[in-house]
């Protein structure tokens, strides 16, 4: 009896082994799902991220989804003081001054309070802060519910900037979080 169970037991081993051995064999190849009810990959809009002497330091990168929009922000090694970075969206897409005040203020059709932990915001304009390694380089990828194109777009008539400040934003105070001078700036247009 006891040697029964012992041979079932190891036949049991046996089996199990075999079925994973055969476990990869038997994954049937996968055809890419041809025409599949997927929708087209949005479109990268790109453009590039300047500091206050004009110099390109870096990139952003959106895609518009239907609800959301997702952003990289690509900064080079040397292009930001090291540490956290406040990021806005201003209302206008000019880079064109070395404090970039051109930019105006955050995008915010709705008369919103600034901050993304605040109660009476966020504004469209809020997104999180940016780390600066101690190279001076950075990589974030971000998402926003304020669309790219459309009504009330980031590429409206007179376009938007990507900012970066100087310190980081508390996502509370007003009107920037205490974030500080603007130090690079990315038209959006
Ligand atoms: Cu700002
Ligand atoms: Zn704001």
């Amino acid at each position: 009896m006891t040697r029964t169970l012992t041979l079932l037991a190891a036949l049991g081993c046996l089996a199990a082994g075999g079925a994973m051995a055969q476990e990869p064999a038997k994954e049937p190849a996968k055809e890419p799902a041809k025409d599949a009810a997927k929708p087209a990959a949005p479109e990268t809009y790109e453009s590039a991220i300047k500091n206050a002497k004009g110099d390109t330091i870096g990139k952003l990168a959106i895609r518009d989804g239907a609800n959301t929009l997702v952003m990289r922000v690509t900064i080079q090694p040397g292009g930001l003081p090291p540490g956290w970075h406040g990021l806005h969206f201003h209302a206008v897409g000019d880079c064109s001054d070395a404090k970039f005040m051109n930019s105006k203020a955050h995008v915010n059709h709705d008369q919103s309070k600034h901050g993304l932990l605040n109660p009476d915001g966020p504004d469209e304009g809020d997104l999180p802060n940016i780390f600066a390694n101690q190279d001076g380089s950075a990589n974030a990828e971000l998402s926003s519910e304020t669309a790219l194109t459309g009504e009330g777009g980031l590429k409206d008539g007179d376009g938007s900037a990507l900012i970066i400040h100087a310190n980081e934003d508390d996502h509370t105070t007003q009107p920037i979080g205490g974030a500080g001078d603007r130090i690079a700036c990315g038209v959006i247009k």
